[in-house]
C-alpha cells in the first residue's frame, strides 16, 4: 500500500513538471497554448477575439515556435493565419503587438516585409507554405492564430487520481 503511494505521488509529480497544461481547443507547445481561429476577419478584430479568450495574436520568438506553428498550419489548415506582428507605427520596423518590441526573428517569403505602406499587418500566407508576407491590416482575409501562456496546471492531481481511482 505504502508503495503504491509513494508510485502515485511520483508519478504525479513527473507528470507535473514540464508538462505544458491548455483548456480545451487550445494547442500546447513549450510554455505556451495556441488556438487556431474559425473566422477569417480584420487584423484588429483578430487581435480583439484573441483577447477575449485570454490571448493575443501570436508572437513568435524563433525558428523554434515558427516551425511548430507551421507543421500545424501544413497538417491542417488551407487559410492564411494573422500573427501580431506590424509596421503600421513606423513603416518597415516589424513590432510585436503583445509587447510592443522590435521583432528579432521573422521568417518573410523573398521579396516581403520592405517597405510597403499599405501591408503592415503580417500574415502566414497557406499558398507560400506559410512563409510570412506583409498585408493589408484592414482586409478580412486571415483567421487569428492566437497565443497565451500555458497555465502552470493540476495535471499533478489529475493524475494522480485518475491512478487512484
Ligand atoms: C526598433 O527598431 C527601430 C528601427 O530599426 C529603431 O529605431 C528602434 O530604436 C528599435 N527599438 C528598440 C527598442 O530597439
Ligand atoms: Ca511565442
Ligand atoms: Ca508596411
Amino acid at each position: 500500500m505504502q508503495s503504491i503511494f509513494y508510485f502515485v505521488f511520483l508519478f504525479g509529480f513527473v507528470q507535473g513538471r514540464g508538462t505544458t497544461c491548455c483548456t480545451d481547443g487550445w494547442l500546447a507547445f513549450e510554455s505556451s497554448c495556441y488556438m487556431f481561429g474559425k473566422d477569417v476577419a480584420a487584423f484588429t478584430v483578430a487581435e480583439q477575439y484573441c483577447r477575449q479568450h485570454g490571448g493575443h495574436l501570436i508572437h513568435v520568438d524563433n525558428n523554434h515556435e515558427n516551425n511548430f506553428i507551421k507543421d500545424r498550419l501544413r497538417d491542417l489548415k488551407a487559410s492564411h493565419f494573422w500573427s501580431g506582428l506590424t509596421d503600421e507605427d513606423i513603416e518597415g520596423t516589424w513590432v510585436w503587438f503583445d509587447t510592443d518590441t522590435n521583432a528579432t526573428f521573422v521568417d518573410f517569403y523573398t521579396g516581403y516585409g520592405g517597405h510597403n505602406n499599405i501591408a503592415d499587418c503580417v500574415i502566414f500566407a497557406y499558398n507560400l507554405d506559410y512563409s510570412w508576407i506583409d498585408y493589408a491590416c484592414s482586409s478580412a482575409a486571415a483567421k487569428p492564430l492566437c497565443e497565451r501562456p500555458s497555465e502552470s496546471c493540476s495535471c499533478e492531481s489529475t493524475s494522480a487520481n485518475v491512478i487512484v481511482g
